[in-house]
């Protein structure tokens, strides 16, 4: 099943056209800078002056002609290679024959199904099953990498080098290729060092800076680490991509797990250094607790210049999430005081300035939580909202999952699939006007062997029978009993 998304729910804006079509490119004199593509680029670049006539989402998607060899698991390296899916790339995902990605069987809530955590992680895929320390699995990989653009993995440090593809030899085989990894560590003391998410939250600041000041470090909920390194990663890719239209040629590009969790941290390495200049007058310590050599965790505080923390609503002591975000911003004080019945507060020396407020935060806090106690999240956000006051309702999943809004915007969307059935999943975060995002089921394991071998590869249904009594690729893993059905 296909689930398209646009922004918002109207249709497309149509483009303002030139009168007359355009037919032929016009000569750009910064297309000669362009180095000539190989022929075995799969990339089309369109040397073109003017605009493209068709309707807004007509014209392909942005990374249309770009083919990706996906070597990656788990979860960071699929997290990048979805997401360069939905932009219009063709991933084609190597997986082991007869077990593929581990994580098709980890955490399974339907028997003999995928699990939600492959299938949320790698819709618009293809998948390939080949056996790469298989002397002829390692020449179709070989070949894959003569006809792709950009190779993406994240195996444990060495294990590409223990397969024979060494930055060096891929550069052999196709000189235009970007090699895209996630590793733990960046070069250093760590480097070969296996990672998960959470190893990373606690390497890379996250942890030591998250909870509250009385207690044991925390990580969070959101994948930083894995997510958040593959859209690190991503982006590392489409730049060489862009790069490559110059010079013609592929890098390595590395993200590290732990350098992209302390890029997300970096207000705390900002706090780092505040700290030489005294106490952080925007956390909970200040007054009466203490700071130490390191940055404290901060409890609820807001990361920014606007004090900030999590209040009770009504409903709080049976519902875990009855709570909203509030935030004393300075412009609309008056407001606040307005709202909360304290008016006297406006003009009150002790609460008129936010440098005044400071002292006073957890004071402040208690008293605006007398009135949000009184009005559940939604009427608070509500009421705030006419004042302007920046606050945010505390929402579970249950209710994220059946927003109408994320679903008309694409952000949440229902997906089938063969083996499970229906499932919810987050869709494309970025929209794009020129580029409308497909969401399309994760692939079975070794769906499109064939496919791969046959339309990307050249191979004669002879060859691929050879290759499958060989043991190089995977035999026919495909079941889709509710396909067959149909
Ligand atoms: N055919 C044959 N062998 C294959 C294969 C194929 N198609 N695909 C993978 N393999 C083999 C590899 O060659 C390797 O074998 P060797 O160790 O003998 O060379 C092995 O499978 C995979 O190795 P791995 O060490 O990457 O896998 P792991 O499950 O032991 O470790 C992980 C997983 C995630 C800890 C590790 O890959 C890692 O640290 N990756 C980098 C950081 C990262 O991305 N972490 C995020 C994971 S999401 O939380």
């Amino acid at each position: 099943m296909r689930t398209r998304t646009r922004i918002g729910s109207k249709p497309p804006v149509r483009r303002p056209t030139t009168k007359k079509p355009v037919r032929k490119a016009a000569k750009a004199p910064a297309a000669k800078r362009v180095a000539k593509p190989s022929p075995k680029s799969t990339v089309t670049r369109v040397a073109t002056a003017r605009p493209i006539t068709k309707s807004w989402g007509e014209a392909g998607k942005a990374l249309d002609g770009v083919r990706i060899l996906d070597f990656t698991h788990v979860q960071s390296g699929p997290t990048c290679t979805q997401l360069l899916a939905w932009m219009g790339a063709d991933v084609i995902k190597v997986e082991r024959p007869g077990i593929g990605d581990i994580t098709r069987g980890q955490l399974r809530d339907v028997p003999n199904a995928d699990s939600l955590y492959f299938t949320m992680l790698n819709h618009n895929k293809r998948s390939i099953t080949l056996d790469t320390k298989h002397a002829k699995g390692r020449e179709i990989l070989e070949a894959l990498v003569k006809v792709c653009d950009v190779l993406v993995e994240n195996f444990a440090p060495g294990v590409l080098d223990r397969m024979g593809l060494t930055f060096e030899r891929i550069h052999q085989l196709n000189p235009r290729m970007v090699v895209a990894s996630v590793k733990g560590f960046g070069p250093g003391p760590y480097e070969d060092c296996k990672v998960y998410e959470n190893v990373a939250q606690c390497a890379g600041g996250a942890a030591s800076t998250t909870g509250f000041d009385d207690g044991p470090p925390l990580v969070t909920g959101a994948q930083i680490g894995d997510s958040g390194t593959g859209l690190h990663l991503a982006l590392g890719i489409v730049c060489a991509l862009y790069q490559r239209h110059r010079t013609g040629r592929g890098q390595k590009v590395l993200a590290a797990m732990q350098d992209g969790v302390l890029n997300l941290c970096r207000v705390k390495l900002r706090d780092q250094q505040r700290l030489a200049a005294g106490a952080l007058k925007e956390y909970p310590q200040y007054p009466h607790g203490k700071f130490g050599a390191a940055v404290p965790r901060s409890g609820n505080a807001s990361g920014g210049g606007q004090p900030g923390w999590i209040l009770k609503c009504k409903g709080w002591e049976t519902d875990p999430n009855a709570y909203i975000y509030f935030i004393t911003q300075a412009p609309v004080w008056g407001e606040i005081c307005k709202v909360i019945g304290k008016e006297e507060w406006i003009t009150h020396p002790d609460y008129a300035t936010p440098e005044a407020r400071l002292p006073r935060l957890k004071h402040i806090f208690d008293t605006v939580e007398q009135w949000t106690m009184t009005k559940d999240k939604f009427e608070a956000m509500d009421i705030l909202n006419k004042y302007d006051i920046p606050c945010g309702p505390i929402l579970s999943m249950e209710e994220l999952a059946s927003e109408p809004s994320l679903r008309a915007s694409g952000t949440v969307v229902e997906v089938d699939h063969p083996t499970r059935g229906k499932y919810l999943s987050v869709g494309n975060p970025i929209k794009m006007s020129d580029s409308l995002s497909e969401v399309k089921r994760s692939p079975l394991l070794g769906e499109h062997t064939e496919e791969i071998l046959q339309k990307v590869l050249g191979f004669s249904a002879k060859q691929i029978a050879e290759l499958r009594s060989s043991g190089a690729i995977g035999g026919i893993d495909v079941k889709r009993p509710k396909e067959a059905a149909a």
